[in-house]
């Protein structure tokens, strides 16, 4: 099995989870290293992992690990939102020109391939209503982050559709869990406690997200797996809805902190309202379901993780930080 993005953070949670639970695979990471990649990540199955630092828009690289896999499960991407408002321009290359360099490759050698694609794609619903997404609404992307992976999504349905990959597509709401960059909403706050900053909350904190425990959502990339079927698209998602200042809230409750210990800080461009995933087609066709129900404890754990391990996050807090300021948030 081929991992892209195996050293970020649902890729190498995807990694740990299958050393464990699938130990029929042979596992084979290709990562680039970005600013978001780390190794030390991998160090626990180092023994049971190969490792190729190398990038999927290197079409002789990935020519030659496609050849040699049966299994290729596409975590590699830019993911992070503000990052692609700022310079749009690697999630273009790596977004795009990456997945269709793999693409390629399976054209000429075969392989089942798995997408692993975002909610995000179809831009976002109203605050207030039960609206929701479901695997056959339209796409409507409001980021470059989200325009780029809608592309993907697209290449990965025209490879199947004309040439015959053997592709299935996940498209997933937010992850949450140990050993995700400090950039991100719950590890950023988290973080900023644990060093002394205070907590920054978009504009007025209203916006909602779908908070899915990343184990959750790599037990539901293999149920796709191993009982998807091919060219389908399964939606991903815990059904815990929560408002951005609710999760804040939570965390400085968690943390000991008071509730009003935070700033308000500039909204993000664009910013997507809300988002939902109707996950009907998961739940009844492969017989998926969350096993983190407890969001509370679940976060709970997560804080926990953060305070034990300064080790793997502090390096990369500053430098985040910094970036934040040129954002203005
Ligand atoms: P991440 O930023 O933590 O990790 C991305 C990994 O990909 C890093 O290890 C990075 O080094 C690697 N990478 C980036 N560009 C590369 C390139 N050109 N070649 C090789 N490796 C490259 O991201 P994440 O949060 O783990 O997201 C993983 C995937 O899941 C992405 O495709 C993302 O769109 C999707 N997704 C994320 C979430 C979420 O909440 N984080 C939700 C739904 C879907
Ligand atoms: O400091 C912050 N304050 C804040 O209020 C940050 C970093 C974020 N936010 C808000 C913006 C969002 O409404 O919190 C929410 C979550 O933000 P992010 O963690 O940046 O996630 P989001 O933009 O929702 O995208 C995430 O989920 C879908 C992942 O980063 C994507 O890769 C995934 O596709």
């Amino acid at each position: 099995m081929l991992v892209t993005g195996g050293a970020g953070f649902i890729g190498a949670n995807f990694v740990h989870y299958t050393t464990q639970h699938h130990p029929e695979y042979e596992v084979v990471v290709l990562d680039a290293l970005t600013y978001a990649g780390d190794r030390t990540t991998l160090a626990p199955v180092q023994d049971q992992v190969r490792f190729v630092h190398g990038d999927i828009c290197d079409a002789d690289v990935v020519d030659g690990l496609v050849a040699e896999s049966d299994v290729i499960v596409h975590f590699a991407a830019e993911s992070h939102v503000d990052n692609s408002l700022h310079d749009p321009a690697p999630f273009i290359r790596s977004n795009i020109i990456g997945t269709f360099t793999l693409l390629e490759a399976l054209r000429r050698h075969g392989g089942r391939f798995h997408h692993i694609s975002t909610d995000e794609v179809f831009g976002d619903l109203p605050l207030d209503s039960a609206d929701q997404f479901d695997e056959g609404t339209p796409y409507d992307p409001s980021s470059p982050y989200s325009a780029s992976k809608a592309s993907s999504d697209m290449l990965v349905r025209a490879w199947a559709r004309s040439f015959g990959v053997q592709a299935t597509l996940s498209n997933c709401a937010n992850n949450y869990g140990s050993y995700q960059h400090v950039e991100k909403f719950i590890p950023r706050q988290i973080t900023n406690v644990l060093t002394g900053q205070r907590p920054k909350l978009y504009g007025e904190g209203v916006n909602v997200r779908e908070w899915t425990h990343v184990d959750d959502h790599n037990a539901a990339v293999h149920a796709i797996l191993s009982r998807g079927r091919l060219g389908e698209t399964y939606l991903i998602g815990s059904g815990d809805e929560r408002s951005n200042r609710r999760i804040l809230e939570l965390i400085l409750e968690l943390m000991g902190e008071a509730p009003d210990a935070y700033d308000h800080v500039s909204d993000r461009p664009g910013h997507d309202l809300r988002y939902s995933n109707n996950t009907t087609k998961l739940r009844t066709e492969l017989g998926w379901a969350p096993v983190y129900g407890d969001f509370k404890a679940g976060l709970a754990a997560t804080i926990d993780w953060y305070r034990a391990n300064e080790w793997w996050w502090k390096p990369q807090k500053e430098a985040t930080e910094a970036r934040y300021q040129v954002l203005g948030r």
